[in-house]
This record gives structure tokens, C-alpha cells and sequence, in this order.
């Protein structure tokens, strides 16, 4: 009911009488002021003028499950939806999910993550109401060594996603950060379960900095925001479908040949420093060589002085252009 109030007030654009919802609903005009209130509780600005009705005010960017189910034109990626005001970490929470037999497609979304997790202990910076925090539990019949070509996947339908909302085009930083501007917009943490050779489940973890204006000063050097590079606010679950409706085609793509066969030209499109120099840091050290993109597995191809093609898998190599972070 919550979601088709929202589509009705959208519809209208200006007040819907209670008396229209109630007639339109086939319910009481109590279980509309309700259903109301809870809106109002998961963040919306309603407007409730006496004699003329309710009014969506403000851009209406709120992440609740109602605008969600109102937006999802997937599928099946989010067909099953959990949405959170606030969790520790959507990864955690898609695995314990999963530990208690949830769906492949299920997506976890909150608000706020009050442990947001990046790779190798990490922290994800991820404030309330301003970024996409989600995750996508798959249960996918592919062995182990597949699940690290999830991630390139992800930043592809990210990319993809955010192009397609914003016309904002952004470069992948292999293997798990989406940039603008020089900058991280978005990072990407593929989580995995097994047992014996067999995936039990995967967590695809994706955040996207959308309406953050201002970072904590420790990472304001690194980050960045698709409403500091556009200079508008963007809706967040509209950009949360057209994310998922990409990741549906590519994860397709993917699947047709279990490699990235099929997506290593358009990946390497919007590779960062493809064709260029790039420096590999490793703990064992590092080298400097040309960055000639992925290949069906993913892994990143550089050639080092000498002409000799290394592939870097990603793990505990970390690579950078010659210049700054990207
Ligand atoms: P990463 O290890 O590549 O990047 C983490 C690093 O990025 C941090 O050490 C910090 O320097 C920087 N950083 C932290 N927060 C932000 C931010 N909001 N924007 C830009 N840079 C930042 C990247 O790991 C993987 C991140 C995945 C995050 C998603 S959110 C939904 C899901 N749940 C969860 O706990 N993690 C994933």
C-alpha cells in the first residue's frame, strides 16, 4: 500500500485527497493516515493540508522498501528485499541471511552502516541517508575460483548503472573501485562462502558515494560523490534498479561462458590507465610495467620492462597510475 501511495502522490505532483487514496485502495482512511505516518518515519516529507489532502515534498530520495519495490524493474536480482534504517555492514548481513537460507538475488539495502567493511580489514566510510549501501547474495553453481570475476562484473554494472542515471561516465580501477574525477565513487567487496569445491554462497557489496557532500578528513583526499561531480542530488533507487538491471545482463553474459570472455572489451574500455603506465604494489614488492587490461579470467595484464606479460590477480596486489591514487 505504502508503495502505491508514493506512486499516486508522484502520478498527482501536487495534493491526493485521503478520500481519492481510500477510494483507489479499497481502504479505510485510518489505514491510509498510517500508512502515511510510516512514510513519514522512513523519511519522507509528506505534507498533509486539511481539505486538500497529502503531498510528497522535498525529492523524495529516500532507500525504503516501498520506493524500492515502486522502482525494481529486475528480474529477480532484489525481487527479495530487505531494507534496513541502519546495520552493521549489508555483507554481514546478506551472510547471516544466507546462513538461514535466504535466496540467490536476495538484496540487502540500508541506510546507515555503523561497520561498513572494506578489503583486508579495512573500513567503508558509509553515513546515513547519502549512499547506496547494499549487497547481493548469489548462490551461483560455478566453483570458487570463479567468484573473484564477480567483482569485475559488479564494477561493470555499476559503471554501467551510473552512466545510465547521471550520464556521468566513470573508470574502473581494477579490480574493485569505480572512480570519477580522479576519485572513488564507489567500492566493491565480493565476500564468499564454501564448502569442499563448491560455493555455498557469495556476497557482492556495493557502495556508492550518491548524495555525500563532505568526507571525514582522512579519506576527503581519496573520495568523491556523484553529487560533487554532477553538482545535483540523484535519486538513489532509481540508481539502485538501473545498477541491478545492468548486473542482470552482464551477470547473463558472464555466465554464458563462466569467464569474462564476453565483457573484457567493454571493461576494458572504461579501465583506468589502460594502455599506460601502472606501478603493481605487492607486499614482495613491486614493479612498474604497461597495463593491457583484463583477460578472460580477470586478471590484469602487464608488461613489465623486458616486454614479459605478467598477470596480476587481484588478492594482495594493489595497482596505481604513475600519478596520485588512481
Ligand atoms: P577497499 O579496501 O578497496 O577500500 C577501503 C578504503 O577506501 C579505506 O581504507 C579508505 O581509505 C577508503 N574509503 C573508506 N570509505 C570510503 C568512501 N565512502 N568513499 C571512498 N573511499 C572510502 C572497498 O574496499 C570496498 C568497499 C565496499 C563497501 C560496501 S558498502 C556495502 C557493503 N557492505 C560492506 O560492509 N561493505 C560493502
Amino acid at each position: 500500500m505504502k508503495t502505491e501511495i508514493l506512486t499516486y502522490m508522484r502520478e498527482a505532483g501536487g495534493y491526493v485527497s485521503g478520500q481519492e487514496l481510500c477510494g483507489r485502495l479499497g481502504v479505510s482512511r485510518t489505514a491510509v493516515w498510517k500508512a502515511i505516518q510510516q512514510l513519514k518515519e522512513e523519511g519522507y516529507e509528506i505534507e498533509a493540508v486539511r481539505n486538500r489532502g497529502y503531498r510528497l515534498a522535498g525529492s523524495g530520495d529516500v532507500l525504503s522498501e516501498a520506493e524500492l519495490r515502486g522502482v525494481l524493474k529486475t528480474e529477480w536480482a532484489g525481487q527479495e528485499l530487505v531494507c534496513l534504517s541502519q546495520v552493521d555492514s549489508t555483507n554481514n548481513e546478506a551472510r547471516r541471511l544466507a546462513e538461514q537460507g535466504a535466496p540467490h538475488g536476495t538484496l540487502v539495502v540500508a541506510e546507515r552502516q555503523t561497520a561498513g567493511k572494506g578489503r583486508r580489514g579495512r573500513s567503508w566510510s558509509a553515513p546515513s541517508g547519502a549512499g547506496i549501501w547494499m549487497s547481493l547474495l548469489l548462490r551461483p553453481e560455478f566453483t570458487p575460483g570463479h567468484a573473484s570475476m564477480l567483482t569485475l562484473v559488479a564494477a561493470m554494472a555499476v559503471e554501467a548503472g551510473i552512466r545510465e542515471q547521471t550520464g556521468l561516465g566513470c573508470m574502473i580501477k581494477w579490480p574493485n573501485d569505480i572512480v570519477l574525477d580522479g576519485k572513488k565513487v564507489c567500492g566493491i567487496l565480493t565476500e564468499m562462502s564454501t564448502e569442499e569445491d563448491a560455493i555455498r554462497y557469495v556476497a557482492v557489496g556495493i557502495g556508492i558515494n550518491v548524495n555525500i557532500t563532505e568526507f571525514p578528513e582522512e579519506i576527503g583526499g581519496v573520495a568523491t560523490s556523484l553529487a560533487i561531480a554532477s553538482g545535483r542530488e540523484v535519486l538513489r533507487a532509481p540508481l539502485v534498479d538501473a545498477v541491478l538491471r545492468a548486473w542482470e545482463g552482464y551477470y547473463a553474459l558472464f555466465g554464458e561462458t563462466r569467464s569474462l570472455g564476453l565483457l573484457k572489451d567493454s571493461y576494458n574500455e572504461c579501465l583506468a590507465n589502460c594502455g599506460r603506465e601502472v606501478r603493481v604494489l605487492s607486499p614482495g614488492g613491486g614493479y612498474s610495467g604497461i597495463s593491457h587490461g583484463i583477460n578472460d579470467a580477470g586478471e590484469l595484464l602487464v608488461e613489465a620492462d623486458g616486454g614479459e606479460i605478467r598477470r596480476v590477480m587481484s588478492g594482495e596486489v594493489s595497482v596505481r597510475g604513475i600519478y596520485g591514487y588512481v
